[in-house]
């Protein structure tokens, strides 16, 4: 597995030339790297000559923009640091799954709206995949459909004979649209924007497995993003949308249309005019580090850096650099709840372990170590307690503590049991501190507690609280 963490980030491919005579199969697989890098970059990164008279006007400025530039568009398109160098981080971005739809494409690059001029719109199902039944597909596309016709006034209505507006398909390889597939992963689906004939077409590769559930490729997931394309939507820099370019499951049970997506389509087509809407709740937004209200999960350290917990969402900092990451938590690990509770690193023996209802999860890179989820009570924490509010671990002494509500636990790392005389009132011990918090995190002698918009850093020598800060300074704010 291809390392995960930051720290690799400046070691760039031409790094490892300069300082020493690299193995050939080094060169072989960096050379394969930009070859690779080559062909994604010219993929979703230049235009397409899908609209003849725009691609012609653009052809010069795209060619003369170099791999670099193009890289740099790239990374900053997904939020990486831009260095416009192909490191580890970029070519982990460019292996993940994703929709054959370019980030760069017409419709980015001029205000226009290409949108269909009517609201009820029809669908074919040209063809069926082997992989789900013909009824689950059907019902798939209906719900993939619904969650667009649930916010506009668009109406979908199925047809099955003559040329629909959407005619959906799956096929492998060149399947007779000049866009060829490529074989498992990599691609999953492409679809193309409003227009007569091929405009509005959806595309699904048939080499992936499609399931109804988190294995192979999510068939509603992948169909609800490439209908937004068939809508008119672009891909979204939002890492919480739907029209994000790369692949992450979630259950349908927990999916939602993020506040991103719905200000898109309705920016298109206008509200839905349902004249008594059923009140629903608001669609999520994805959160801002700036935001002068914003609260954290979870906070822990790992491998050197910071990551700060919120909603679906963890924000990594790495010390060196000046911006922050936003990432789901799922595209990390799939299968982590959505949101957690409580985090701390145990550095000594590498791994992270995150809480979330009365169960935890030690993870090391990318793997949840076997054996988890166990339950908090494991851990010598009551049974009446269903859920911890934070946990830190404390390097210099091996201790973990645990806190919920107004109180905390302190757990022995090296010989693996609570500590005696626990629980203890969290105001007894740091003055100052009441009641409930949000995320605790220790490091280098402070203990930071965090409530709110607020952190309540805590010299641990001399036993005293220093001025209260607010959390945003973190993310660089
Ligand atoms: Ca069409
Ligand atoms: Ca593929
Ligand atoms: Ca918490
Ligand atoms: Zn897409
Ligand atoms: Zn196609």
């Amino acid at each position: 597995m291809k390392c995960l963490w930051f720290s690799v980030l400046f070691v760039t491919l031409y790094v490892t030339f300069s300082s020493a005579v690299p193995l050939l199969s080094e060169i072989e697989k960096n050379e394969k790297d930009w070859q690779f890098a080559e062909t994604y970059l010219n993929r979703f990164y230049k235009l397409e000559d899908r609209s003849p008279k725009f691609a012609k006007k653009m052809e010069n400025y795209v060619s003369k923009s170099s791999l670099s530039d193009k890289i740099k568009k790239m990374q900053e398109f997904f939020g990486l640091k831009v260095t416009g160098n192909l490191d580890s981080a970029t070519m982990e971005v460019m292996e993940k799954p994703r929709c054959g739809v370019p980030d760069v494409a017409e419709y980015n690059l001029f205000p226009r709206k290409i949108k269909w001029k009517k609201n009820n719109i029809s669908y074919r199902i040209v063809n069926y995949t082997p992989d789900i039944s013909p009824a689950d597909v059907n019902t798939t596309i209906k719900n993939a459909f619904k969650i667009w016709s649930d916010v506009t006034p668009l109406n979908f209505t199925k047809i099955y004979e003559g040329e629909a507006d959407i005619m959906i398909a799956f096929g492998a390889q060149e399947h007779g649209d000049n866009y060829p597939f490529d074989g498992p992963d990599g691609l999953l689906a492409h679809a193309f924007p409003p227009a007569a004939g091929i405009g509005g077409d959806t595309h699904f590769d048939e080499d992936e497995t499609w399931t109804m559930g988190p294995n192979g490729y999510n068939l509603f997931l992948v169909a609800a993003h490439e209908f937004g394309h068939a809508l008119g939507l672009a891909h979204s820099r939002d890492p919480g949308a739907l029209m994000y370019p790369t692949y992450s499951y979630t259950s349908m049970d927990e999916f939602r249309l993020s506040w991103d997506d719905v200000k898109g389509i309705q920016a298109l087509y206008g509200k839905s005019n349902e004249v008594n809407p059923s009140p629903k709740p608001p669609p999520p937004r994805t959160p801002e580090k700036c935001d002068p209200n914003l609260s954290f999960n979870a906070v822990a350290g790992l491998r050197g850096e910071m990551m700060f917990f919120k909603d679906r969402f963890f924000w990594r900092r790495n010390a060196q650099l000046p911006e922050v990451d936003l990432t789901l938590i799922r595209s990390f690990w799939p299968k982590l709840p959505a949101r957690i509770d409580a985090a701390y690193e145990n550095r000594e023996r590498d791994f992270l372990v995150v809480f979330k209802g009365n169960k935890y999860w030690a993870i090391n890179g990318y793997n949840i170590m076997p054996g988890y989820p166990k339950y908090i009570y494991q851990l010598g924490i009551p049974k009446s307690i269903r859920k911890i509010d934070a946990a830190a671990h404390i390097e210099e002494t091996s201790k973990t503590l645990f806190f919920a509500g107004d109180q905390y636990w302190s757990y022995d790392e090296a010989k693996r049991v609570m500590d005696e005389g626990y629980p203890r009132l969290i105001a007894d011990d740091w003055p100052g501190i009441s009641g409930r918090v949000d995320a605790v995190f220790a490091q280098r002698g402070y203990i930071y507690f965090f409530r709110g918009p607020n952190q309540f850093p805590f010299n641990i020598r001399q036993q005293q609280m220093v001025s209260i800060q607010r959390i945003n300074q973190w993310l660089g704010c």
